[in-house]
């Protein structure tokens, strides 16, 4: 493929749903660089941590560049071949339901659409499922109970024009970091403005609300079920709305005023006082926008909670006006996409549902198709039980890595392990699911491939290729089709470029719509390969300017109080919050997952930059001091979490923006970065009966010390294959890799260790041991460059992780120079930059605190001391905790 040099590519961000526009540019040298779009209307020129560094995170280690079976490297043609024939033979003598395939929100709407169509039109069955059930799935079904479609009515704009914006289960400044600046922005002009937080954590989120309200685990229900009461008690209904607009309100409202303020507070752990402040600024703020994301979702009740808040907002009509609503953000870059096509087992495509004949119908005459599935499939974690229990017999993965993101891990693992044929579409050779792949099949990543995209707010945008796909890597859509073709489907699935397939996804969004579905962006079933090359960012709905467009679909969703049920009303859903424990003496605590800010999902990508990987460099746990008292556990030390299904070790981190009772750990460890980290493998199969969303956000867990005997940190050029330790974390950093490690015996012949470590037998080797003080240094040579350090000791070890990383990249041109690396404390001489806060300029936590010291009091005066937060901003939030922690500490 021609590039060209000089031009900037338009694309967008391949991580989160806020959609950001990049630049991206190729320099004569290869060199990647992207910026933020000014003229994309999501980020208008912003990006975030993971956005800005993209450009480390498209090397070509580690990618899977031709297609294999069983690990053998094969050609496209024996390979699609192989999967084509053994789809085709499992359908032939066990039926279209024995075969499924497992998908993703990042694939593009491209890929999506030929995936959904191939599974539900022409081999017959639903069993396509996709991460998105992990996901979204609880949103979906809420939207669809309460709107009677899957609509998400808000803008990123209604954020900035709201006067009081609710956020609810939503780590906002670390998961959707450039909505959190704009909506950040908005309240710096309007000072009026006011952000409450729902969380049981006090996330950096917090940052920026003016009440939080700590909620106990699966709160919510009682929360906004106790609002609704609250807001018939008051007087503040909208009853005009009510009445024009909505069904079943009196239902709900008596569901409802069983909760009185004493019982939401002991359902929800707030206090009377602050639910009766919270509870009288949402009736007084008019302009209110309730944001949810997977503190809502991902829960037993997540169908509920999105129903209790949609609740709210149509008692108080705030819908379908500016400033205004319900707003389910999304996660992954395409999950919007995923829902247009009908990627979930229980939905067909372009927003029509699988149990109506007639879109059935609809659907199999657009698509001439020989079998339209009948009924709902499986969703994911039913899919994987018929994949362990062999009805499923042949799986096809995309784009997701299950063994690591999957409730109960370790029983998906043993299931696509014992599957007959499992075929793996990844960039990368080795994912945890990889492995036990049959077929791997080298998809083309971001950069090197073609497609949409539609963001949280609706938006349409088109991700460019900049780059050539490396070996032989291809797109995703193309590999369906190939596949599609060869099982004998090829008039259906003739595509030859990416346009093509969004031209008839297009098309069917608009066929035979006047206006009953919500999801139509029929103006562009006419699309050409040049209208698509330039196709700028758009909002859906776009219906093909044909008779009685503007009457069809209105510009805002809700505006007219049309809604897409049966009677045009939107419905109440009447609710009762249950309270379920979960916890038991063995398990006493709750554990809570999420992310991280400069980390993503399984880490494929992000995990290859050393920028993104110092922020937080290994696994880790969040305990509240009373409760790590409790169980014996000091700062940075070593912890078992077990749940009935599994057991993790990860690094203490106590603190009390955790609430007691709870802990949290992030899901983004794996076999590839830890030793043992997988966070999934505690998780429990529990699922919403509505969604299907396994409740990933509420596991009965243990905690326990881990008993090392010795802790180890090194430094080293190359990534070790094996790592001798119960307790390892590599991650990458600027000159190479560096491992966290604990041993629960400290017996070890620590030069021996050393040199397994960095694999360089004939490296010079500087060593000093204090046995007494269970202490040893032991550094390796390669002329005058670092080859590895090692630092073990009986505690936590205390070395500057900066420090030692960056000795990697420095000339050691004597023997004194080489000996200061094993000699006295070391990086003694020069304070600890402490852990990384700023990725962009590198900037640490103890930097800041001594700039603090000096009289730097507000984050503009860091800024302009130590640059830090003057790039991507995501670190903002936490330079404004530090400075408040510091301050608090020179007051005590
Ligand atoms: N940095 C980064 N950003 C990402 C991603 C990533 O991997 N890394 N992934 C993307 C994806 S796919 C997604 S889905 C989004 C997720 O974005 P978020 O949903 O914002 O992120 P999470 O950390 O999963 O969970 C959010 C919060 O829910 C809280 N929570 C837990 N239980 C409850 C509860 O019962 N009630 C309430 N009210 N809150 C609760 C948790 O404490 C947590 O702080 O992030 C997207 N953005
Ligand atoms: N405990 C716990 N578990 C969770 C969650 C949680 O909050 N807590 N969150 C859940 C949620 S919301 C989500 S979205 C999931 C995410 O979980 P996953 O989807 O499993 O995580 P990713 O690491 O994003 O996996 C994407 C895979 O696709 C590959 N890939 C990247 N680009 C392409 C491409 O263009 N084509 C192909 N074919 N492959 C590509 C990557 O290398 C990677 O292996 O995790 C879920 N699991
Ligand atoms: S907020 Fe960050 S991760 Fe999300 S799309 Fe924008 S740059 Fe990418
Ligand atoms: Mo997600």
């Amino acid at each position: 493929m021609e590039i060209d040099e000089a031009r900037e590519v338009r694309t967008t961000c391949p991580y989160c749903g806020v959609g950001c526009g990049v630049l991206a540019k190729v320099a004569a040298g290869g060199q990647v660089s992207v910026r933020g779009d000014p003229d994309h209307p999501a980020n208008f020129g912003r990006l975030c941590s993971k956005g800005s560094a993209l450009a480390e995170t498209i090397g070509l280690d580690g990618r899977l560049l031709h297609p294999e079976i069983h690990g053998r490297r094969t050609g496209w043609n024996e390979a699609l071949d192989h999967v084509a024939s053994t789809f085709s033979r499992t359908i032939a003598e066990h039926g279209p339901d024995a075969v499924a395939f497992y998908v993703s929100g990042q694939l593009l709407t491209e890929d999506y659409y030929l995936a959904n169509k191939l599974m539900k039109g022409f081999v017959g069955s639903a069993n396509i499922d996709t991460n998105s059930r992990l996901c979204m799935a609880s949103s979906v079904a809420g939207h669809r109970r309460a709107f009677g479609s899957d609509t998400v009515p808000g803008t990123y704009a209604d954020l900035e024009r709201a006067d009081l914006v609710v956020l609810v289960g939503s780590n906002l400044a670390w998961c959707h970091p450039v909505l959190y600046q704009r909506i950040a922005a908005a309240r710096e002009k309007r000072p009026e403005m006011r952000v409450v937080l729902v969380d049981p954590r006090r996330t950096m989120t917090s940052d920026i609300a003016d009440m939080h309200l700590a909620i106990a685990p699966d709160g919510d229900v009682a929360l906004f079920t106790g609002l609704l009461a609250w807001l018939g008690q008051h007087n503040a209904l909208d009853r005009a709305y009510i009445t024009a607009h909505t069904t079943g309100f009196e239902q709900a409202l008596f569901s409802a005023s069983a909760l009185d303020l004493a019982s939401v507070a002991t359902a929800t752990g707030l206090g009377e006082d602050e639910l009766a402040r919270f509870f009288s600024l949402f009736a007084a703020t008019a302009k209110t926008v309730t944001v949810y994301s997977q503190g809502v979702n991902q829960s037993s009740s997540g169908t509920d909670k999105v129903n209790a808040i949609i609740n709210c907002h149509l008692a108080t009509g705030r819908i379908g006006k500016p400033g205004t609503g319900p707003f389910s953000v999304t996660g992954q870059p395409n999950a919007m996409g995923g829902r247009e096509v009908g990627g979930m087992a229980n939905m067909l495509a372009a927003h029509m549902e699988i149990e109506n004949p007639e879109h059935r119908d609809r659907v199999q005459r657009f698509w001439n198709a020989p079998d339209i599935a009948q009924k709902p499939g499986l969703k994911a974690v039913e899919m994987f039980q018929g994949v362990a229990d062999g009805r499923i017999k042949a799986l096809w993965v995309m784009a997701t890595n299950p063994v690591d993101s999957m409730p109960d891990a370790d029983a998906v693992e043993a299931a696509i392990k014992a599957c007959p044929f499992v075929v793996v579409s990844d960039v990368l050779a080795s994912t945890d699911t990889a492995r036990h792949a049959h077929v791997r099949l080298p998809a083309a990543a971001w950069g090197e491939k073609n497609g949409t995209v539609t963001n949280s707010e609706r938006r349409i945008s088109r991700q460019r290729s900049f780059l050539a796909a490396p070996g032989e890597a291809r797109p995703d859509w193309w590999i369906i089709a190939e596949v599609a073709r060869r099982m004998g489907f090829g008039e259906a699935f003739g595509h030859q470029t990416s346009a093509e397939v969004f031209a008839e996804h297009a098309a069917l969004s608009g066929f035979e719509n006047d206006g009953e579905r919500d999801f139509d962006i029929g103006a562009y079933s006419g699309l050409d390969a040049e209208g698509y090359e330039g196709l700028a960012p758009f909002q859906w709905p776009a219906p093909s300017p044909r008779g009685g467009t503007t009457e069809r679909h209105p510009t805002r969703f809700f505006a007219n109080g049309h809604f897409y049920t049966p009677d045009r009303k939107a419905r109440f859903i009447a609710i009762r919050a249950t309270t379920e424990s979960r916890t038991s003496s063995d398990f006493p605590l709750i554990l809570n997952t999420g992310r991280i800010r400069d980390h993503w999902h399984t880490m494929t990508r992000t995990g290859k930059s050393p920028r993104l990987s110092q922020h937080i460099a290994e696994p880790f746990v969040e305990i509240h001091p009373v409760d790590a008292q409790h169980h014996g556990i000091g700062d940075a030390d070593i912890v078992r979490i077990s749940s009935p299904r599994g057991d993790v070790l990860v690094r203490a981190l106590i603190t009390s923006r955790q609430r007691q009772g709870s802990v949290f750990a992030p899901m983004h460890w794996t076999d590839q970065f830890a030793a043992k980290g997988r966070l999934d493998a505690l998780t429990a199969p529990l699922i919403d009966p509505v969604s299907g969303q396994p409740a990933l956000k509420h596991v009965a867990a243990r905690i326990e010390k881990f008993a090392a005997k010795a802790f180890g940190f090194a430094v080293m050029r190359r990534r070790p294959e094996a790592i001798a330790a119960d307790y390892w974390a590599v991650a990458r950093c600027k000159g190479g890799w560096r491992v966290e490690l604990a041993f629960a015996d400290d017996g070890a012949d620590w030069t021996a260790f050393a040199a397994s470590l960095f694999e360089a037998p004939s490296a010079e080797m500087l060593a000093y041991h204090d046995r007494d003080a269970g202490q040893h240094r032991i550094a390796a040579f390669d002329g005058q460059h670092l080859t590895g350090a090692l630092f073990v000791a009986p505690g936590p070890v205390a070395v500057s992780r900066g420090w030692a990383a960056e000795q990697l990249e420095e000339v050691h041109a004597s023997q004194r120079e080489r000996f200061r690396i094993v000699a006295g404390r070391a990086g003694a001489e020069r304070p600890d930059a402490g852990a990384t806060v700023c990725s962009c300029f590198n900037v640490g936590a103890n930097q800041i605190a001594a700039a603090v010291a000096a009289g730097c009091t507000t984050v503009e005066a860091i800024g302009g001391a130590l640059k830090a937060g003057t790039n991507c901003g995501s670190c903002r939030s936490e330079i404004r905790a530090l400075i408040q922690a510091s301050r608090v500490q020179a007051a005590e």
